[in-house]
C-alpha cells in the first residue's frame, strides 16, 4: 500500500509537537510514519540541537525525556511519548490508514519481532558504533567512548545487513507481504549506515534493491523537507 504525500500545511492547527533533529535516523522513523499516514499537518517540529548537546541538558531530561534522546512526541494535553516504536504505535492508533503495526494478531506479532530485530541487529548497533568508535556528536556529547564495543557493534550491524538481505530474498517487505513499521526501522538503519559510511555489502542484493524501492516512497523522499 503506498501513501500519497501532502506537504506540510501551516494553516492547519498543530495538535502534536515533536522534539526533533531533522537529519537524525531515529527522528526519520517518525517522519516517515507521519508521511505514510499523511499526518504531517497535525505536527509542529521543535528542533533540539544534538550537536550542541541540548538533549543531554538537565532541563530536557527532566521535562521531556528521561533517556535524553530524540524524537519525543508531546500531545496537546502535555503527555510525552518517547521511543520511535511507541510513537509509531500512537500514530497508528490515531489514524489507521495505512496500518503500520499490523491488524491481525499474527501480523502484529511478526511486525513487532522484526521491528525489534531491526533495532537490535542494525539501527541500534550502528548507533553504538557511531557514538563509541567515531567522533559521534563531538566531545561535548561523547563524554564516554569505548571503541572496542563500538567496533563490535559495527560488525554486528554488517551481520544484520546479511540477515535482512536473507529475509528480503523471500518476501517483499521486512515483516512479510506489506510495508510496516519494521521496514521503517530498517530504513532508519540504512540511513544511519550512510551517515557513518558503512556500506551495505554488495552481496546483499535483495537488501540493496529493497532500499532503492523504499527510497522511492514519498514518505522517505520527503522526510527531511517536513518542517514547522
Ligand atoms: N530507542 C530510542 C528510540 O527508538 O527512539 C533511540 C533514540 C535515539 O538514539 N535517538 C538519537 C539520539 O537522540 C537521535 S539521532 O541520532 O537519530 O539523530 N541520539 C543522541 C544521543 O546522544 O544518543
Amino acid at each position: 500500500m503506498t501513501a500519497s504525500f501532502t506537504p506540510f500545511d501551516p494553516t492547519v492547527r498543530p495538535m502534536m509537537t515533536i522534539y526533533d533533529f531533522p537529519q537524525g535516523p531515529y527522528p526519520a522513523r517518525v517522519r516517515i510514519a507521519l508521511g505514510e499516514k499523511n499526518l504531517q499537518s497535525r505536527v509542529r517540529f521543535e528542533l533540539v540541537d544534538l550537536l550542541k548537546g541540548e538533549h543531554k541538558q538537565p532541563d530536557f531530561i527532566a521535562s521531556k525525556n528521561y533517556s535524553g534522546t530524540l524524537p519525543v512526541l508531546e500531545l496537546d494535553d502535555g503527555t510525552l511519548i518517547a521511543e520511535c516504536t511507541a510513537i509509531s504505535e500512537y500514530l497508528d492508533w490515531l489514524d489507521g490508514n495505512p496500518v503500520l503495526t499490523g491488524t491481525t494478531p499474527r501480523e502484529r506479532g511478526l511486525i513487532h519481532m522484526m521491528n525489534k530485530r531491526a533495532e537490535l541487529e542494525l539501527l541500534d548497533a550502528i548507533s553504538v558504533y557511531f557514538h563509541h568508535a567515531t567522533p559521534g556528536l563531538g566531545p561535548l556529547v561523547e563524554v564516554y567512548q569505548n571503541a572496542e564495543w563500538g567496533l563490535r557493534q559495527r560488525d554486528k550491524a554488517v551481520r544484520g545487513m546479511h540477515y535482512f538481505d536473507s529475509i528480503l530474498r523471500v518476501q517483499p517487505f521486512v515483516a512479510g507481504e506489506a510495508f510496516s513499521m519494521a521496514d521503517i526501522t530498517v530504513i532508519g538503519g540504512l540511513i544511519f549506515a550512510g551517515i557513518v559510511k558503512l556500506p551495505v555489502p554488495a552481496q546483499c542484493e535483495a537488501l540493496i534493491a529493497w532500499y532503492a524501492r523504499m527510497c522511492e516512497r514519498p514518505s522517505v523522499k520527503h522526510r527531511i523537507t517536513m518542517s514547522a
